[in-house]
């Protein structure tokens, strides 16, 4: 085995733990790392020289870390799964992708192969026979760790179910790179390591220095190590964030702070040096390949370019810059190739090649079309799978069943059909099955490689699923209270909530995330929380809120075939229908099998004909709970209260909202939520301006007690939220006009 002078050898890395020795590159792998080396330094030679053309949006570049990039892209397969950092541009030119393809993102440019000019430069995400896949994921420093780590968990969990796709594909990226390079790769030959065909996917997480000190990164490493998961962080050490540097971030650095992970195998490298940055990941990749457990690479890098483009090197570099110049991988493995015998000219040829294929794809990239802007809203999310009501909802001899049943039927149902299919959360999965029993006996039925606890991560949790969803397992989560969602909302916006838009519909993300919801009489602060304001600000994510047993079957098993990331709201005062008032959300059961479209509001309660007729009616628009409030406030005026059950938040079905406006021309808009700059706040608005000519009173509106929680004292949330009695006041005062 030869090892670099410059690699530290990785103590808990015990000889004993591989079956083969880790390989060193061979001289062709020299060669070509040099040629796309120089491309990579061409690339952003050019940016520098062309920076009023090409600092129209903002990029960064991988000066200073082109050999660990490189070296890292050289290991991948077409079998793998990568989540590259924002300045791999280096690695993304090792697997494959052409400077022209890179410079169709970084000018925003409709053939972007990524984002079709939505996103930044060095922001891939890309499913393309013969590369690794490469998810979205968003600019947020660190929070690529958790998909990823997702993606591993995914992975392992197919794995252990024998149902792993595209295990066994032979065809490595460097076999296919060649032609794309037009010729420049010219005698280079096949590495030994692409030749075992028998080794199964990795997951390469590309990170920095800086972004290692998230909290979330954390998270991901405990899971990584608790379920032993195919993945390699790959940390970029070049010591600065933006313009902190590591003295101020960080009382240790990532290898040494990785050290606190039991079971995290940890290897540091020299990453300006091309040898020992392909030596030790070879020794990585060949480690995850074959145990199937996580790896840590720490390659200490200089950074050599801007910040970014918009951050500029010379306001805050100082002297750093030049100790880090002397690193420069380039020269390093110039110098190392001329001491192999390979004649400057070559080299030199190489370096004129690259200009030329740079300087000529720039051109072409210039002349290329922008996006159509008429296609600005394509992508928010991928077409459902479920777009009419099917199966039978209320089925000969079919039994009533309370809500928290139903979810339960459904989960149970859709295990038992779709194996990729998995459900996890704090507490769902053992004896107990979830806090509330809603997940019941699963783990049991479906083992615990399917159903299981997670820790208290409820970041993991819902950005855990944005990984799952890229390697084709299906995420059933749980956020155990509403009011315990907020963790997790980071990764909900960041991650799953713009992937599908962003990839230009590459990579949706289909994820279903259960969140028990809302006050139920003593419950208390942050057990009682409604949420759905502040989810329906996030576009991009689909929120449904069943109000019986029913819809809940029909729509949880809906929100699972969608693929989009779903938010369903389970109300815990409607799970057993002890509450009084809400005995109607326990229903005959429907069948297995049957859906409601997500979308479709329903008619919970008809008015009377005879009254519509009169003009005597008004609509309460509700969801939740508030269906079953505004049942019992209705009881004094018989026949004069339609309720419409909106079931679904986002889309929302304004068009049978508009039709009952239209029908009755008195309206309220119920919630449980503090009304104050509510949903129910701006549904009421758009009710205003669309159908004002229809409407013979101000649209009502009616909610909690504008307070940052639920009182714990059973009358003082009684006072605070609405009840039937203060539906009733509304009614009444409404039916008044
Ligand atoms: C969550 C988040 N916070 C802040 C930023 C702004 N930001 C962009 S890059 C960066 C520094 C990242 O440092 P590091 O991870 O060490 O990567 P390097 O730039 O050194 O390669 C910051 C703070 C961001 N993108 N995301």
């Amino acid at each position: 085995m030869s090892t670099s002078p410059n690699a530290t050898p990785e103590p808990s890395f015990s000889a004993a733990s591989f079956l083969r020795p880790a390989d060193a590159p061979d001289r062709p792998t020299l060669l070509r790392a040099y040629r796309l080396m120089r491309v990579a330094s061409e690339l952003a030679h050019l940016y520098e020289e062309n920076k009023a053309v090409t600092s129209r949006y903002v990029h960064a570049t991988a000066r200073g870390h082109e050999a660990i990039q490189l070296a890292a892209a050289f290991h991948l397969r077409p079998t793998d799964y990568a989540a590259p950092y924002y300045r791999d541009d280096a690695l993304l030119l090792g697997l494959g992708l052409t400077p022209y393809e890179l410079m169709l993102q970084l000018m925003a440019k409709r053939d972007d192969p990524f984002s079709g000019g939505r996103t930044y430069y060095g922001h891939p995400s890309l499913r393309r026979p013969g590369f690794p896949t490469i998810p979205h994921q968003s600019s947020a420093t660190g929070m690529q760790a958790i998909p990823a780590t997702g993606m591993a968990h995914g992975i392992k969990y197919l794995e252990s179910q024998g149902i792993l796709k595209n295990e066994q594909s032979t065809t490595s990226n460097e076999q296919l790179e060649q032609p794309r390079l037009g010729g420049a790769a010219n005698g280079i030959a096949q590495s030994s390591l692409f030749t075992d065909h028998s080794a199964k996917p990795v997951v390469l997480c590309s990170i920095g220095d800086g972004a290692m000190t998230e909290g979330e990164v954390s998270e991901a490493l405990q899971m990584a190590v608790l379920h032993q998961l195919p993945i390699i962080y790959l940390v970029q050490d070049n010591d600065w964030g933006i313009s902190a540097t590591g003295r101020e971030m960080r009382a240790m650095d990532a290898y040494e702070f990785a050290a606190g992970f039991k079971g995290l195998h940890r290897l540091r490298v020299d990453g300006a040096d091309f040898g020992s940055s392909y030596t030790g990941l070879a020794r990585a990749f060949d480690y995850v390949r074959r145990t199937r457990g996580p790896v840590l690479v720490h390659a200490k890098c200089p950074l050599l370019g801007h910040h970014t483009s918009g951050v500029r090197r010379e306001w805050y570099r100082g002297d750093n810059l030049a100790a880090h110049t002397p690193l420069d991988p380039l020269p390093r493995l110039h110098q190392q190739l001329l001491n192999l015998g390979i004649a400057e000219a070559e080299l030199q040829r190489f370096a004129d090649d690259a200009r030329a294929l740079v300087l000529a794809d720039y051109q072409r990239a210039l002349a290329a079309p922008s996006p159509d802007p008429a296609t600005f809203a394509d992508h928010e999310f991928a077409p459902p799978a479920v777009t009419q009501e099917t199966g039978e909802r209320a089925p000969a001899g079919a039994e009533k069943v309370l809500m928290v049943d139903a979810a339960l039927h459904a989960v149970d149902e859709i295990l038992s059909e779709f194996p990729e299919a998995l459900l996890y959360g704090q507490d769902v999965g053992g004896e107990l099955g979830g806090v509330f029993r809603e997940a019941a006996l699963l783990a049991k039925k479906y083992g615990d490689a399917r159903v299981f606890n997670t820790p208290i991560q409820e970041a993991y949790i819902v950005g855990s699923t944005a990984g799952m969803s890229a390697v084709g397992a299906k995420a059933i989560v749980e956020i155990q209270f509403a009011d315990y969602i907020w963790p997790g909302l980071n990764q909900l916006v960041e991650e799953l909530s713009k992937s599908c838009y962003l990839s230009n519909g590459q990579f949706p993300v289909q994820s279903l995330i259960r969140v028990p919801v809302g006050a139920y009489g003593g419950g208390g602060p942050y057990h009682s929380g409604s949420i759905e304001s502040t989810l329906l600000t996030i576009r991009g994510i689909k929120v449904v809120y069943p109000s019986n047993a029913a819809d809940m079957k029909g729509l949880l098993r809906s929100a699972f075939l969608d693929p989009n990331p779903v938010v369903l709201l389970e109300h815990k005062g409607l799970y057993w229908s002890k509450v009084p008032g809400t005995e109607d959300a326990k229903t005959l059961e429907p069948a297995a099998g049957y859906v409601i479209p997500l979308g479709k509001a329903a008619v919970a309660q008809a008015a009377d004909p005879e009254q519509l007729r009169r003009g005597a009616t008004c609509v309460v628009i509700a969801y939740g709970m508030g269906v079953h409030w505004a049942k019992t406030a209705s009881r004094p005026f018989a026949g004069q209260v339609e309720i419409l059950d909106l079931r679904t938040l986002n889309p929302l079905d304004f068009e049978a909202v508009e039709a009952a406006v239209r029908t009755h021309s008195k309206v309220l808009v119920l919630t449980e939520e503090p009304l104050l700059n509510s949903f129910a706040e701006s549904l009421a608005g758009r009710i205003q301006r669309t159908c004002y000519w229809d409407l013979d009173a101000p649209v009502f509106t009616l909610g909690a007690a504008n307070l940052p929680a639920i009182a714990l004292n059973v009358d003082l949330e009684r006072q605070m939220l609405p009840t039937p009695e203060k539906v009733a006041a509304a009614l009444a005062e409404l039916l008044k006009f």
